[in-house]
């Protein structure tokens, strides 16, 4: 393992362990929707059927992912649909900045736009050539893995576009704003001005 691909304080542990809040929630094909809702373009809610969802064209990323709890996962190959081809189905007002994740049981993360267009953030459905497993976010989840995982939100359920930057689960628990591990910004006590919500 290189060095280098590891953030400070990380380390890559024996298995590769599976971390939530709560529950894994059990999926209903039939009734599972993916909303994208607050400030689009149009004013109007968008929302996806699994069946329109499956139908998406599909990327690949093969990235590491870093656990504020110190773990990290190495080489992970993600299959899924690009936040670019959500935002042109449905496109946000020109002035969104954010965008809040939203999964199952009210759980959320919360993104600046940059973060969310990164090239290796990605919705999705595959890990390893196979489909997530339930307890890593069947059938959906986003993966950022250029910032702690607690941001690539399992269990996806919709996005909200933002026009002011507000708080998801963890980071109104205390837990930083961006989020970004290099810069090994855990806390949200470590924020400088301009990096949260006021
Ligand atoms: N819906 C949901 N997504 C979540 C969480 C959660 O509690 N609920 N935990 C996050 C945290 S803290 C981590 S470290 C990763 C763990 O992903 P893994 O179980 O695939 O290792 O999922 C993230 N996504
Ligand atoms: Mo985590």
């Amino acid at each position: 393992m290189e060095e280098s691909r590891l953030p400070p304080g990380q380390y890559v542990p024996r298995g590769r362990p599976v971390i939530h809040y709560g529950r894994v929630p059990s999926f209903k094909p039939d009734t599972w929707d993916f909303r994208v809702f607050g400030a689009t373009a149009s004013g109007e809610e968008h929302c996806f059927t699994w069946g329109d969802f499956e139908r998406l064209p599909r990327e690949s990323v093969i990235a590491d992912f870093h656990c504020v709890t110190k773990f990290s996962l190495m080489g992970n190959e993600w299959a899924g649909v690009s936040p670019a081809t959500i935002m042109r189905l449905a496109p946000p007002d020109p002035g969104v900045r954010h965008v809040m994740i939203w999964a199952e049981y009210g759980y959320s993360a919360n993104l600046r736009m940059s973060d969310f267009t990164a090239p290796g953030t990605l919705f999705a459905m595959e890990l390893d050539d196979k489909p997530l497993t339930a307890d890593r976010g069947h059938p959906l989840r986003i993966v950022v893995p250029h910032l702690y995982a607690w941001k690539s939100v399992k269990w996806v359920r919709g996005i909200e576009y933002l026009l002011e930057d507000r708080r998801g689960f963890w980071e109104e628990r205390g837990y930083h704003n961006v989020a970004d591990p290099w810069r090994e910004q855990r806390y949200s006590y470590q924020e400088e001005p301009g990096e949260g919500p006021p």
